[in-house]
């Protein structure tokens, strides 16, 4: 039998392809075929899932599920709307990994006495049912904390705070605390955790389809707004500093999270913006949440909650919004930031 010379040299082609391949190719622990070159390895193509998360995404979340709401942030990461997602799929596999899943919250002062209360019992209800759950509580005054009757598979752990004079301070300490906990404590105890504020009752469930590296809340006020609407800090003299045109979404600092090396690296950096206003005499416009703007349009949120997740019902109920799991509570008259 004789060959072509196109034949043979195609056949020649492919020999020195396959044996090239075998010298310098090779499949990487996720499944990633890559490329020995100059000693430096290149990603020529996933062969296998890409990574858990992206196999995992596939099979909980359906982006189409709503048309009246955008479900996907310009970097792909998952805004997470009712109806979107496959809670069953995801039960199902957290209970597998045994997660813990922790939740923080401050209560000093008359916010003890008022919303911790609320707060405590209504997590416990709807938090993370059926999963394990380590309530930290920051405190200003041990004798004040409410006796409730926890759930099965959940832990409450008091920790006693000193009460700052100011309430800017109060809300801006909590990042340094927040901080130090997860490396004496929480980095030790959860796979996740949430920060919240005390001023708000869960509705609903609020379950496993919010869990992710890095999860930031879209503030009910804004989630329809104009970016040149958001009420990020436009003082350039500040670190929160966000210029107009700049940003993504404006979210809320009454709920943030993601895994414990996640969220100490961002309260290290809020607490840092913090630190370096207050040298300069700064005081950014909504303190902690324009420093966790900025912090979150420097590192893009792996997951967004849309404002179901944290609604204020004095907007009233818009279509879009279909289950509220965690509503603000009311405040009265006087106590509104902007008259004290
Ligand atoms: C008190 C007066 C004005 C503002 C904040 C406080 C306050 C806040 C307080 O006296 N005690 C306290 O524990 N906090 C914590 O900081 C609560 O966890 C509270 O939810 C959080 C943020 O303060 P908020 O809820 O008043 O902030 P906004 O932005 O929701 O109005
Ligand atoms: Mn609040």
């Amino acid at each position: 039998m004789t060959l072509s010379r196109g034949k043979t040299a195609l056949l020649w082609i492919s020999f020195l392809a396959i044996l090239s391949l075998a010298i310098f190719a090779y499949l990487d622990r996720e499944g990633t075929l890559m490329w020995m070159y100059k000693n430096r390895s290149l990603k020529i193509a996933q062969l296998k899932n890409q990574t858990e998360q992206w196999l995992a995404i596939r099979t909980w979340f359906n982006s189409r599920a709503r048309t009246d709401m955008p479900t996907l942030t310009p970097w792909s990461a998952p805004i997470i709307w009712e109806g979107t997602v496959g809670k069953p799929v995801l039960d199902n596999y957290y209970k597998q990994q045994k997660v813990t899943i922790g939740l923080t919250v401050f209560a000093i002062g008359r916010y003890l006495d008022k919303y911790l209360k609320n707060f405590l019992t209504s997590a416990n209800t709807f938090f993370m049912t059926g999963h394990n759950v380590i309530f930290y509580i920051m405190v200003d005054d041990l004798t004040k904390v409410p006796l409730i009757e926890l759930g099965p598979l959940r832990v409450l752990k008091v920790f006693q705070v000193e009460k700052e004079s100011r309430w800017q301070d109060i809300s801006m300490m909590r990042m340094k605390v927040i901080g130090d906990l997860i490396e004496s404590h929480i980095r030790h105890e959860v796979d996740f955790l949430f920060c919240m504020d005390v001023d708000q009752v869960f509705q609903n469930d609020y379950g496993v389809e919010t869990l992710d590296e890095s999860v930031a809340q879209l503030h009910a006020w804004f989630y329809n707004a104009d970016k040149t609407a958001f009420s990020y800090e436009r003082r350039p003299e500040s670190a929160a500093y966000i210029p107009y045109g700049e940003g993504d979404y404006y979210y809320h600092g009454a709920v943030f999270g993601g895994t414990p090396r996640h969220v100490l690296n961002l309260t290290r950096q809020c607490y840092q913006g913090i630190k370096e206003d207050k040298e300069h005499n700064f005081e950014a416009v909504w303190h902690d949440e324009s420093h966790l703007n900025k912090y979150y349009l420097l590192n893009k949120p792996t997951k967004v909650l849309s404002p179901e997740y944290c609604w204020d019902y004095k907007i009233g109920i818009p279509s879009a919004i279909r289950n509220v799991k965690l509503s603000w509570m009311p405040k009265e008259y006087e106590e509104v930031r902007s008259n004290l």
